[in-house]
């Protein structure tokens, strides 16, 4: 009776194995980044600050900005270097872009060439940089502009945009219909408006974004599927860790904005500074950490896979190392 009952159940079970053995089961082919992927990923020198761009020619480029060793504090980080890809595994050095020395304002109190941004319209590339033009260094930030044909090389400081307050981290957002928005903001207060046409003037104010939570610094702004997501460093300070990465959503690109969450936990560094942007089907979020030097101001840029929710909510990104 038992032996019966013992050779059903095998037959039973061997059925049950071969129909399950039928069914689909989808499987994600690890990518080049999934497996290759290394976090700094630029290490022939310190760079905070990512802000990643895709352009025409299919490439993803990163402008950061470099912190020179020795460091000073903030104060020493100029020579701002380009870095491009067309895989997130292999990364080219494109070499410097620019330098404290040919910034006509610049003040001799050192070289603050802080986080730039970089956009693309008409033909020219526009590459943001602040820069402060007297003393004391921290209330006389201007913005410069530097423009380009190409994306990594010949760019001629064009100026600064005029009526600005004394306010750092430049981000230039360029919408689906070519309009072109700038944001920037440090110390609690972040202002956004539109560019004119020239992407070297305000169109109209510069009105501050509602709605964000614990401000500090770091906005950039990106669009999916017809929402707009600015993300930001947060004032984050428990003694032990520091900024945080948050974001918010709005169906404008300047606001009011409804805030959503963190998506990036503290890092090793003091700061942190992000962006976020599409490549090949794939989101990826940029930032910085001082896993190299172990100091808050020598720091190195990161990224790593970023996904979202069904309902647009960014998932909280993994840090690999
Ligand atoms: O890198 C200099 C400053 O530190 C940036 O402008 C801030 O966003 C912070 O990362």
């Amino acid at each position: 009776m038992y032996k019966r009952l013992l050779i059903v159940c095998v037959f039973a079970a061997l059925a049950g194995c071969s129909s399950k053995k039928d069914q689909p089961v989808a499987v994600k082919k690890p990518s080049l980044f999934d497996t290759a992927h290394k976090n700094p990923f630029i290490t022939n020198m310190y760079t905070a600050d990512p802000s990643a761009h895709v352009w025409a020619d299919g490439r993803l480029y990163v402008y950061p900005s470099h912190d020179i060793d020795p460091p000073r504090g903030c104060d020493l980080m100029d020579k701002y270097h380009v870095f491009s890809t067309d895989d997130m595994v292999h990364w080219r050095d494109e070499g410097q872009i620019l330098e404290a020395s040919q910034v006509s304002w610049g003040t001799s109190d050192g070289n603050f060439m802080w986080a730039p941004d970089c956009a693309y319209k008409n033909g020219v590339y526009y590459f943001y940089f602040p820069h402060p033009s007297g003393s004391p260094w921290n209330s006389t930030w201007k913005i410069g502009v530097a423009t380009s044909s190409k994306p990594a090389s010949g760019f001629t400081v064009q100026g600064y945009i005029q009526g600005l307050e004394s306010m750092i981290d430049p981000c230039v957002f360029v919408d689906d219909d070519g309009k072109a928005y700038f944001y920037y903001g440090g110390g609690g207060t972040c202002k956004g408006g539109k560019l004119k046409d020239n992407m070297m003037e305000i169109d109209g104010d510069m009105r501050s974004m509602q709605g964000l939570v614990d401000f500090h610094e770091a906005a950039w702004v990106h669009k999916r599927n017809g929402l707009y997501y600015l993300s930001y460093a947060d004032n984050h300070d428990d003694g032990r860790t520091h900024n945080q990465m948050r974001y918010a959503v709005s169906s404008n690109p300047i606001g009011p904005w409804t805030y959503k969450g963190i998506y990036i936990d503290p890092t090793d560094s003091y700061t942190n500074h992000g962006s976020i942007v599409e490549y090949k089907g794939q989101w990826y979020a940029f930032y910085h950490n001082s896993s190299i030097s172990h100091f808050d101001w020598l720091r190195s840029i990161c990224v790593d896979t970023l996904g979202y929710n069904s309902d647009g909510s960014i998932k909280k990104i993994i840090q690999t190392k």
